[in-house]
């Protein structure tokens, strides 16, 4: 049995966990990390690709941006297709911002390697974890690590564990409203050391469904299809995969397919899901641990920053003023910003993907906003200004 003590216990070392750490060291605030997988687990698991304005500030502002800023592809645009026909949004033009191509891997990475010389510690492989306490003034969590027990006191607990964690189950159900809506298809992705067929990343719909070009760097390709969600990965030979995206990306893409061993390929559901409230008592939850959208407009990662840059703002707040008052406002912020980005998440889907029970009609009414879209500065703006983010 070991005893220790922090200020604010962080679970789960994903984005939101990281980004908060490190913001919440840079003010002096005493944090300590508690991660249930080993560090070449976290660092090697292949997720999100496209950062948004508020993620890479966030990056700009602790200083750890010198790679990323020599290595992320700046985008002023990308696509969506249907069939032959393929609309370009000029997000620069639309809304004078950009967004960039960096994997979630490099950028927890990163986090991850500056933790030492900004004294922020994490812990890898702390099992069993559990939360005590959390509507007193006295929380704590205990969790096993090489065998000992370790019970951390501290002021406050940031839930980022994910959508799996412990951190939202520690909340009563009587205080919880959950909504959640659930896609009948999965995606299934491949990375790949080939160079990318498009410049820019291409969302294309057809009567086979809905596919993805997307990439890492001008060598690395991330490709995704939509698949039912009884498909394993077994189903999906590497060669079945690849004749697949050359039929859906080589009529319209510059400079077509390029084949290549996968580095990984893997299946992800899609969904759709909120769980207000975010703070019980000392517990305040961020990122998956409190909504999930599908990666159709790629708000996940970013969303999870979103709420880690005004959830650091209120801890900041509660320290400085000693005032519980500061982090009031934190659910109210971040769900007006996570409402928003589940409506782009949930319309773009809708728009893009094929549906089961979809008939000739909706098919048409897909096919008919793209052509409505192709035509309309008002309805590319808007689509543009939500896939750069909405302001925080
Ligand atoms: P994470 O990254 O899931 O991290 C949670 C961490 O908590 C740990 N954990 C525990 N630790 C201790 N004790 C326990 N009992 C624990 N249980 C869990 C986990 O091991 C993990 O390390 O959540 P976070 O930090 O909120 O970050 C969220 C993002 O990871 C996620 O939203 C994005 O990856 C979503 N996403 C995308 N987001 C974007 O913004 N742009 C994209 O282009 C994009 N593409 C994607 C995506 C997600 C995908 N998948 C696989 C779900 C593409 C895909 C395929
Ligand atoms: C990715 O590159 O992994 C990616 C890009 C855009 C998305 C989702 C995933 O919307």
């Amino acid at each position: 049995m070991s005893a220790r003590r922090t200020q604010v216990a962080i679970i789960g070392s994903g984005p939101a966990g990281l980004l908060l750490g490190h913001l919440l060291k840079a003010e002096g605030i005493d944090c300590i990390v508690l991660e249930r997988q080993t560090r070449e687990h976290v660092e090697s698991r292949i997720r999100a690709g496209v950062l948004e304005t508020v993620t890479t500030d966030l990056m700009h502002r602790l200083g750890l941006d010198e790679r990323m800023n020599r290595e992320a592809m700046v985008e002023d645009g990308f696509n969506l297709a249907d069939g032959d026909m393929l609309v370009r949004i000029d997000i620069k033009a639309l809304t004078g911002k950009t967004v960039v191509v960096y994997g979630q891997t490099e950028l927890t990475r990163d986090l991850i390697a500056a933790a030492p010389q900004r004294e922020l510690e994490i812990v890898f492989e702390a099992q069993d974890l559990a939360l005590h306490d959390v509507d007193s003034d006295q929380p704590s969590v205990t969790y096993t690590k090489d065998g000992v027990v370790t019970t951390l006191a501290c002021d406050l607990i940031a839930g980022c564990d994910g959508f799996h964690g412990p951190s939202r189950r520690a909340i009563p159900a009587h205080l919880v409203r959950e909504y959640m809506h659930e896609y009948p298809f999965g995606w299934l992705g491949i990375l790949a050391d080939v160079p990318p067929c498009h410049d820019e990343l291409i969302y294309a719909n057809g009567p086979r469904g809905f596919a993805l070009a997307s990439m890492r760097s001008t060598t690395r390709s991330r490709y995704y299809i939509q698949v039912p969600l009884t498909e394993r990965i077994e189903d999906w030979p590497e060669d079945r995969l690849w004749d697949e995206l050359e039929g859906r990306f080589n009529g319209i893409s510059q400079h077509g397919v390029t084949r290549g061993p996968a580095l990984e390929m893997s299946i992800a559901p899609l969904r759709s899901y909120v769980f207000e409230t975010m703070r019980h008592g000392r517990l305040f939850l961020a990122g998956d641990a409190a909504h999930i959208v599908p990666p159709t407009g790629a708000k996940g990662l970013n969303l999870a920053a979103s709420d880690v840059h005004y959830l650091s703002d209120a801890i900041i707040g509660f320290y400085r003023r000693q005032d519980e008052q500061a982090m009031l406002g934190y659910q109210a912020k971040a769900l007006s910003r996570i409402w928003k980005a589940e409506r782009f998440s949930w319309s773009l889907t809708k728009l893009m993907h094929s549906f089961p029970d979809q008939g000739p009609f909706e098919r048409r009414m897909q096919m008919a906003e793209l052509d409505y879209l192709s035509r309309s500065p008002a309805m590319q703006t808007a689509i543009a200004e939500n896939y750069v983010g909405l302001p925080v």
